[in-house]
């Protein structure tokens, strides 16, 4: 797996952005939320990532994506899974979270959601990403049921984690799933618990990695538990989860975390996860998987 200088360069690029942005709005006194949708709106708008544009495809060649969004003070989430045409899905969670009485809505209905409340949709087209066509094709020509991007030089889900000035934290996360996936198969990341959480007692999780044991392993509520039941700090409760845990399933993957009281976790048990942070007395986390 190589990368050219130019793709290394165009995804350092993002990568900061969105965390200068990110950062920028806690700085400014804006909420958590703000934050991290922002740092992942973002990302779901550079083809590079695995999110939004550039989203890869699924078994019968189109793209599917799940998102969520928590609020660690009020406890609300918003999510979708299986949206299509939708640019920027981690937008339509938080106007679930804010306009409707619901949680999580999928597909067809979701679309319709946004439709009403006037998000942005794009045609098939604006996500078609050479790079994901090749992948699938490669993984339809071997007997590999899905890709797992953890092995993929390119980049995934796209997730961010932050704690504002007020204490509150929050957590997105945004992907286009697994490479070849079923149509209608929904991964962990817009499961509120799985692969998304955020709590103001213990701290605020985005995960990436193979979905299947996330969902299984109930990995973000896992470690806010371990934080507010048995007392374990951020790293060792990650650690726990992402180390132990998960590992003993078989489930590759890691997470990025931030802790109510600003201790920041970054565990994978894949090779590698690419992010990036910037932290004073605000902070955001915005992490990047590969
Ligand atoms: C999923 N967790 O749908 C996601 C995939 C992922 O980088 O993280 N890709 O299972």
């Amino acid at each position: 797996s190589s990368m050219t200088p130019e793709l290394e360069e165009a995804y350092q690029f993002a990568l900061k952005t969105a965390v200068e942005e990110g950062h920028q709005i806690l700085h400014q006194g804006g909420s958590a939320l703000d934050a991290v949708e922002h740092a992942v709106r973002l990302l779901e708008d550079t083809p590079l990532f695995n999110a939004g544009k550039g989203s890869v495809f699924t078994k019968d060649g189109r793209h599917e994506m799940d998102a969520a969004i928590m609020c660690g003070n009020t406890l609300k989430a918003g999510a979708v899974a299986g949206v299509r045409s939708i640019r920027n899905p981690v937008r339509l969670a938080r106007t679930i979270m804010e306009h409707s009485d619901h949680v999580f809505i999928s597909g067809c209905g979701a679309e319709d959601f946004a439709r009403n409340h006037g998000l942005t949709f794009e045609p098939e087209n604006y996500f078609f990403d050479k790079h994901r066509y090749q992948q699938w094709q490669e993984v339809r020509d071997s007997h590999v049921f899905m890709l797992d991007h953890s092995h993929d030089e390119k980049f995934g889900t796209v997730g961010a984690v932050a704690l504002d000035q007020k204490g509150h934290v929050a957590a997105a996360t945004s992907t286009g799933g697994m490479t070849n996936k079923r149509f209608n198969r929904i991964g962990d990341s817009p499961v509120i618990g799985a692969g998304t959480y955020a709590n103001n007692n213990t701290c605020a999780i985005s995960c990436t990695g193979h979905g299947e044991y996330f969902l299984r392993a109930v990995v973000a509520y896992d470690v806010s538990c371990l934080m507010e039941y048995k007392g374990y700090s951020l790293s060792q409760a990650c650690e726990e989860v992402v180390l132990n845990k998960l590992v003993k399933f078989g489930g590759e993957g890691g997470l990025i975390g931030v802790s109510k009281t600003g201790d920041i976790a970054l565990t994978f048990n894949s090779e590698g996860m690419y992010r990036a942070s910037k932290k004073n007395k605000e902070q955001t986390y915005v992490g990047i998987y590969k």
